[in-house]
């Protein structure tokens, strides 16, 4: 048998399932590849197609042959099929089916459900690429150039990795599905994304940096349910998706780290008090109001991509066994949630309360609540930084509740510290707590494009170390 670990470039489209002996599903990929470098040509990074980037790209599935790194044109990016070998043995751990052999095919009850799900999922790693089209043009480094291209390119391989799902196993209607991913367009009125955030504009570097540390890290959430799944094939692609998941988040963590390091140096050098709003801005820098106005857009929107706290789709995806709970195996219960409650926030006359409902149906908050943990310390070490420089200032993340447009919370409004609000109330100070269109304005005014190796723009600071060991002044992009 051909090691799974390894993948075959040889093939027109790399992969490790053995393309070459499945002729009927290499056709309709082979047809499908032309359609998707059209996509990449049109609502891809801009104008890129000469450059020659820096970027890793997978080997084998194995820990070692995952991230080799070298000069890359783009559309040359060797996007294929890469999923972690099988485990013959591997049998479902949760929901009605558990015990059961892990399931190598569809079952007919399961096929909508399923289809859909993966859909939902392979419409966000496009849809992501569309959002950051043109924040090339606005780089403040080669090395932040050279980041957002490599999660550009993986992006566009985790929509292969969906669109493999559907040509495989879902017949005429998985390849329709297939070909639909390629024609909504992100924000487009009459065709758009299927999920809301992903039909918001990213259009400066702060909102990427956001973007890939809040939104990215519901993709890991996501993707850490989905790679529980009795369907085999969807776990063992999820699984090779989430090691590349974790550079993405490194790039938005890191990135705000970077921003707050600048205005306290800013801070410091011009003596500057937090809360000197103007003075900090002519500086140069982002402002820490600011910043937090835009923590605070980027996790609510996130969070609405959770779903409503309250599911039953989520319910029966879970005892169906499409979609697990984040790590499923490390939970100690009867993994079957017949008896359990969850105790999930909900607005009970004009207040927030807390409320136990059956378990079953509280899955997408589950999720929610755990994603919130990991974000919760992200947010803790950002916090050392203002706290080295002797600066009060403390980030926080506002209530769940706030500014929500799915779940229990829409249709409400709710301060950032879960006071229910009247319209008038919200409408009054709402413009404190989200980023306005001056906001914007400002932090488009600071963008500006810096390609000179080793150069960094005035609001960020230069990262702590370069990539896969290369020095800072490596030149991580060529234009030649
Ligand atoms: N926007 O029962 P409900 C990533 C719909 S990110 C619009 O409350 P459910 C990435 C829902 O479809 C991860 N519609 O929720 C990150 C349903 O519609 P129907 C992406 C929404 O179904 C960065 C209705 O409302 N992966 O990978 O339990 C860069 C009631 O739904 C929204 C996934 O999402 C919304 N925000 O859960 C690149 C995993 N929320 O059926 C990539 C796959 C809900 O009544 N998807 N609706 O017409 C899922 O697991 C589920 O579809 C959701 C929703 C968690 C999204």
């Amino acid at each position: 048998m051909a090691d799974e670990s390894v993948i075959n470039y040889s093939d027109r489209i790399p992969n490790n399932v053995d393309l070459a002996s499945d002729r009927t599903l290499q056709r309709a990929l082979e047809r499908w590849q032309p359609a998707f470098l059209n996509w990449w040509e049109e609502a891809g990074p801009s104008n890129t197609s000469t450059l020659q980037v820096y970027l890793r790209t997978a080997i084998s599935v194995d820990r070692d042959g995952w991230a080799n790194f070298d000069y890359v044109r783009m559309p040359d990016y060797r996007w294929g099929i890469f999923l972690v070998p099988r485990d013959e043995d591997r049998r479902i751990h949760f929901g009605a089916h558990k015990g059961e052999p892990a399931w190598q095919e569809v079952p007919g009850e399961y096929r909508s459900q399923l289809q859909r799900l993966i859909v939902t999922q392979g419409d966000t790693e496009p849809a992501s690429v569309e959002q950051q089209r043109l924040l090339g043009a606005t780089c403040p480094s080669l090395y932040d150039l050279r980041n957002l291209f490599q999660v550009n390119v993986e992006e566009g391989r985790h929509l292969w990795a969906m669109v493999y799902l559907l040509h495989r196993f879902f017949g005429r209607e998985g390849r329709e599905e297939g070909d639909a991913l390629l024609q909504r367009r992100s924000g487009d009125v009459n065709n758009p994304r299927i999920l809301t955030a992903f039909n918001e504009k990213t259009s400066h570097w702060l909102a990427f940096f956001m973007f890939t540390f809040f939104t990215d890290r519901d993709g890991k959430f996501q993707l850490s349910a989905l790679a529980e799944s009795a369907f085999d094939p969807l776990a063992r692609t999820t699984r090779f998706m989430l090691t590349e998941e974790a550079h993405h988040m490194f790039v938005g963590e890191s990135g705000i780290a970077r921003v707050i390091q600048r205005t306290c140096e800013v801070m410091r050098d011009e003596r500057l008090r937090d809360g000197d709003t103007e003075a900090v801005r002519r500086h140069g820098v982002i402002d820490f109001d600011t910043l937090q106005r835009f923590i605070n857009f980027h996790y609510s929107v996130t969070l609405d991509l959770f779903g409503g706290e309250i599911s039953s789709n989520a319910g029966s995806s879970y005892t169906g066994g499409l979609k697990g709970r984040y790590e499923e195996a490390k939970v100690g219960d009867d993994h079957t949630l017949s008896q359990a409650a969850y105790a999930v926030p909900q607005i009970d006359s004009d207040k927030v309360v807390i409320k136990d409902v059956p378990a079953l149906t509280a899955l997408n908050a589950r999720l929610r609540d755990d994603y919130t943990g990991e974000i919760e310390a992200a947010i803790g070490r950002w916090n050392k930084i203002p706290e080295k420089f002797g600066v009060e200032r403390r980030f926080v993340l506002p209530h769940v509740g706030f500014h929500r447009k799915i779940g229990v919370f829409a249709g409400h409004h709710i301060s950032p510290d879960g006071q229910v609000l009247t319209a008038e109330a919200w409408e009054g100070q709402s413009s404190r707590w989200l980023p306005t269109n001056a906001d914007h304005e400002f932090v488009n005014g600071l963008m500006g494009r810096v390609v000179e190796p080793g150069r960094f723009a005035g609001w960020i600071a230069p990262p702590a170390r370069g990539i896969n060991n290369q020095p800072l002044d490596f030149e991580y992009v060529r234009f030649d």
